[in-house]
């Protein structure tokens, strides 16, 4: 738990976020600035800064941010139609929370490569 982390504070609530699905490892909530219909945010609870980090340090956890992402659009329902994970890392990646999460989006079609 990183004080100064606002990630680390929706994990322990003092920050409101609307919660799609929760483990007691992972979190999952809706994006505040949607980018897609569905637009979810999947974390560790325990603070990593990037999606490398966590992995290095905890292989275990980052294959379960992936399943909860996995769940999350079975939950959203665009399972089927397709979604795109989206790990956004450092600055050049627009990388702006320093808590890792993965981008769940989905609900429309997507362009390749991204902006
Ligand atoms: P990234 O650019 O990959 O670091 O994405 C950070 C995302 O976090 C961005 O899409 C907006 C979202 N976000 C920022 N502040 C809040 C917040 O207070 N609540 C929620 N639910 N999402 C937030």
């Amino acid at each position: 738990m990183s004080t100064d982390c606002l990630f680390c504070r929706i994990v322990e609530r003092s920050v409101p976020s609307t919660v799609v699905h929760e483990t007691d490892d992972v979190l999952a909530f809706r994006d505040i600035n949607p980018q897609a219909d569905t637009h979810v945010l999947v974390i560790p609870k325990e603070h990593y800064p990037d999606a490398a980090s966590m992995a290095a340090a905890d292989p275990k956890l980052a294959g379960e941010v992936l399943a909860t992402a996995g769940e999350v659009a079975k939950i959203e329902g665009v399972d089927s139609s397709g979604y795109r994970l989206v790990f956004n890392t450092g600055p050049d990646a627009q990388q702006t929370v320093f808590h890792v999460h993965c981008h769940v989006l989905g609900g429309r079609s997507f362009t390749w490569p991204p902006g």
